[in-house]
């Protein structure tokens, strides 16, 4: 009976979450829409992905193989559908890559019967997460992410150095997955790696996140940019910074490039993640800026401060005080669709607009560095409303 009961209870629980309506959460700072609920969490992946469902083997139906989080989703539009390749986690730590697919990209993802099954190279992956989807106009879709492998120079009794690298595997339909060669660069370490859609000069262009450690960026550090002559044996033979770290910002510590940027007609609108450190921790949150369009690389507006960072359930998680963004979907209505994960644990979606995002970044002050600096700008802000208001043409 107790088979039984539990699987009714199991399935109910679970038609329930997958099919439950989300809505905007009302109010915001008038740039994007946050959503009550999260669009995907642990708990969306199929119960058969999970438990043994055979009574026989399984009698008290107990979960197998534990799912313990999903988060950092890759995104794209593909006829009509979003479909986000989520970076599912087990219970024993290891990443692996899912696809979830909704009509509106705000509820009712579903995951597909079966994980992605990413060919290895002659080097096996020991963890493969942080996809970046690109639909490139060569005509495949590329996915870029992190795959990490124990540091094969690490002293006897270190099991925690790493390194990572980019890995890169193409599909047309997010099934079957050719996997090619890791990037190679001159850096030690790599992450956060991502194509640019277009081909610039017949080449193709990555954005990249050099670092000499695996944690520590260390004198690499900020969004690296470069050239590759092919993406079957892709190398980057100069590598250059573009938007760097910086002292006492939400990026002090380390920044990587979040999606594939959106073409807009003012530029290249990027999103992508800062991170400082703090009595706590590092906290990581997701920031924009515009670069040029015929020259990507270079920045022409830098928004001061973030875009968005973690609030309420946000917060925690198994790494807290952590926004992560590696996915956005521009519509051809001009709305933007940004995924993204809340502290290593579960996948959100806040949607704004090109109009909105162009609005932000372009008339947001840049950080100016300083106090002093900061106070002049606010104050700025402050004589301007309080002019409107004392001639009554705003009244609070
Ligand atoms: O734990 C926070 C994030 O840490 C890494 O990002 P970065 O390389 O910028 O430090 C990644 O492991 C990412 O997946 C994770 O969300």
């Amino acid at each position: 009976m107790i088979f039984e009961e539990r699987l009714k209870y199991l399935v109910q629980e679970h038609n329930e979450l997958i099919n439950r309506k989300n809505s905007a959460v009302k109010g915001g700072n008038g740039i994007y829409d946050r959503y009550v609920y999260p669009v995907i969490t642990n708990a969306y992946t199929p119960l058969f992905w999970r438990y043994d469902l055979d009574k026989e083997t399984n009698p008290y139906l107990m979960e197998r193989i534990g799912v313990n989080c999903a988060f950092n989703p890759g995104a794209i539009e593909l006829n009509g559908n979003i479909y986000l390749v989520v970076r599912v986690e087990g219970n024993d730590r290891k990443s692996f890559f899912a696809v979830a697919e909704s009509h509106n990209g705000i509820d009712n993802f579903r995951f597909w019967d079966y994980p992605i099954v990413m060919p290895e190279t002659d080097s096996p992956d020991i963890n493969v997460y942080d996809m970046r989807l690109v639909k490139h106009e060569d005509g495949w879709i590329y996915g870029l992410f992190c795959t990490e492998r124990k540091d094969p120079d690490a002293p006897f009794g270190d099991t925690s150095s790493a390194v990572a690298a980019c890995g890169i595997a193409r599909t047309k339909d997010l099934k079957t997955w050719e996997r090619l060669p890791d990037l190679k660069t001159s850096s030690p370490q790599q992450r956060n790696v991502v194509l640019h859609p277009e081909f610039i000069n017949g080449k193709y262009a990555l954005y990249t996140r050099p670092q000499d450690g695996f944690i520590e960026t260390g004198k690499g550090g900020g969004i690296g940019f470069g050239y590759a002559d092919s993406m079957e044996n892709a190398c980057i033979d100069d590598e250059i910074l573009m938007e760097c770290k910086e002292y006492h910002t939400i990026k002090e510590v380390k920044n990587g490039q979040g999606p594939a940027p959106i073409k807009t007609d003012k530029g290249w609108l990027h999103i992508a993640h800062g991170v400082r450190n703090t009595a706590a921790g590092l906290r990581y949150v997701v920031y924009a800026f515009l670069s040029d369009l015929e020259n990507p690389e270079i920045v022409t507006h830098r928004p001061g401060g973030f875009l968005i960072a973690p609030e309420g359930e946000e917060r925690v998680g198994d790494v807290s005080n952590v926004i992560f963004c590696n996915g956005a979907v521009a519509k051809a209505n001009g709305d933007i669709y940004i995924y993204y994960a809340s502290s290593d644990t579960r996948c959100h979606v806040a949607t704004t607009s090109v109009d909105k995002m162009l609005d932000y970044i372009i008339n947001t002050p840049e950080d100016p560095l300083r106090s002093y600096a900061c106070v002049q700008q606010r104050i700025e802000l402050i004589s301007k409303n309080l002019k409107l208001i004392s001639s009554n043409k705003i009244t609070l």
